[in-house]
């Protein structure tokens, strides 16, 4: 049983992993400034599941397993002092970080949710970087970073786990190998804090000998977890407004509304996928089996299959009768990539993956359609571009706090 800490465990992957790590019997402490349901309001979209408040949230829980998990409501991006006390008193054996502005659309928003996410994200890590390492605790620290860090390029080869091998020849023309990070190649203001991220972990695991693990997880889908279907109170986010709401889940909504299926461009995007069920056991493995003090961070791709967006779109469509339209892409990126990604880690480790399955995406249509009345079809264009006219003046910093 380890004590845990989970930032941004309010949100839609830390919420399901919280009650996971609870069910193992870990003792589990949320920390999150509910910022992601401030947003919410500021973008007049919800979720679509009815998400409770979060004391309803622990209560039902404690209801129905009788685990107690406990909540702070602490900005670990702009309270240094309450996240170093917390600290100080938990002394938590792990700390999994979720606490984060998520959503690449959002961070291209416009210049205010540009500097929003950077300052959040940047400080947020380096907080909580800094107080470990000041504390002097032996805590092991597992974020939760992007696919997104490695590009979509198309190279044409195995994305590997976070290092490329390279050989360098010294000025006598010497031969000598070595690991790097592997070149970052972030798509978005978004993937570029976890890109930088990454530089800062890469620092505290060497000087301080913080343990760290970063996984690199691809798009999540689904939003029920075995956890979260145990009480009404308990249910996950469903995100499908044009920031939030992630590709296939959008999809899957837009089905069970019965409005064409938005595929950006040719829709030749290929990108890597994962269940929230393995989110969270992913996340779990993670938390036991940490690295070695001392060691290099550890990094892991959280991801089990790839595909391209078109096919994507084809597949909910023959599940559900549903239109697929064509949209301009809104945003920057290569129309057409291929997409290999090297997951030997999870897999090593017992991860048994749960794959696209039309049961699986039958039971998330199923829920959208519990809740249609909650959908908003305004919500659904995706109004954020990466260039050109940017949606002025919905996010400022100031209005999220
Ligand atoms: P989310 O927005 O639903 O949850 C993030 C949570 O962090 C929210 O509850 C928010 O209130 C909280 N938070 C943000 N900034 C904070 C701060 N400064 N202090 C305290 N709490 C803060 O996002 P999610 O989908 O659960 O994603 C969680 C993490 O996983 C993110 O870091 C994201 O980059 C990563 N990730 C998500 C996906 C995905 O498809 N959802 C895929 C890959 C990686
Ligand atoms: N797309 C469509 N139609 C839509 C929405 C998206 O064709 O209606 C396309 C996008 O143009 C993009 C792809 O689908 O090519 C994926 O978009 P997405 O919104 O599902 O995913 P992304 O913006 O990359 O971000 C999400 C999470 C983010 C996480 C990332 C993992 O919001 O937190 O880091 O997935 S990854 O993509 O592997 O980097």
């Amino acid at each position: 049983m380890k004590n845990v800490v989970i930032i941004g465990g309010d949100g839609f992957c830390g919420w399901p992993t919280a009650l996971h790590l609870s069910a193992q019997g870990h003792r589990v402490a949320i920390v999150d400034n509910l910022s992601r349901r401030k947003i919410d309001r500021e973008l007049g979209a919800s979720s679509l599941t009815p998400i409770a408040h979060i004391s309803e949230r622990v209560q039902a829980w404690k209801e129905v397993t009788g685990n107690r998990i406990d909540f702070f409501q602490i900005d670990v991006a702009r309270d240094y002092g309450a996240l170093e006390d917390l600290l100080a008193m938990l002394k938590p054996d792990t700390v999994v970080h979720f606490g984060e502005q998520r959503a690449a659309p959002y961070s291209m928003r416009n210049v205010s949710a540009k500097r929003y996410t950077v300052d959040n994200n940047i400080r947020g890590t380096h907080n909580l970087m800094a107080a470990i390492a000041g504390l002097e605790l032996d805590t092991h620290v597992v974020h939760l970073g992007t696919m997104g860090v490695y590009g979509y390029a198309g190279e044409g080869f195995t994305i590997p786990e976070g290092y490329l091998p390279v050989k360098v020849a010294n000025d006598e023309g010497q031969w000598s190998e070595r690991e790097i990070l592997y070149p970052t190649n972030p798509g978005s203001v978004y993937h570029m804090t976890k890109s930088m991220d990454q530089l800062l972990f890469q620092f505290y695991a060497r000087n301080d000998e913080i343990r760290i693990t970063d996984l690199h997880q691809g798009i999540v889908w689904g939003t029920q977890t075995d956890e979260t279907r145990l009480h009404p109170a308990l249910i996950n986010r469903f995100d499908y407004d044009g920031d939030y709401g992630t590709v296939l889940n959008r999809f899957l909504m837009q089905a069970a509304v019965g409005h064409p299926l938005t595929v950006h461009g040719t829709g030749g995007q290929t990108r890597a996928f994962i269940h929230i069920r393995d989110t969270v056991r992913c996340v779990a493995l993670a938390v036991a089996h940490p690295p070695q003090k001392g060691a290099p961070v550890k990094i892991m791709n959280q991801v089990t299959e790839q595909h391209r967006v078109r096919d994507l779109a084809h597949l909910v469509a023959d599940l559900t009768g549903a239109q697929i339209a064509m949209v301009d892409n809104p945003r920057k990126e290569a129309a057409e990539n291929d997409l290999v990604v090297c997951n030997d880690s999870f897999l090593k480790l017992g991860l048994n993956p749960t794959t696209l399955r039309e049961g699986l995406m039958a039971e998330t249509v199923e829920i959208a359609q519990k809740y249609l009345h909650r959908f908003d079809v305004d919500a659904v264009p995706c109004v954020s571009t990466w260039t050109g006219q940017q949606k002025a003046g919905i996010v400022t910093e100031e209005a999220l706090h």
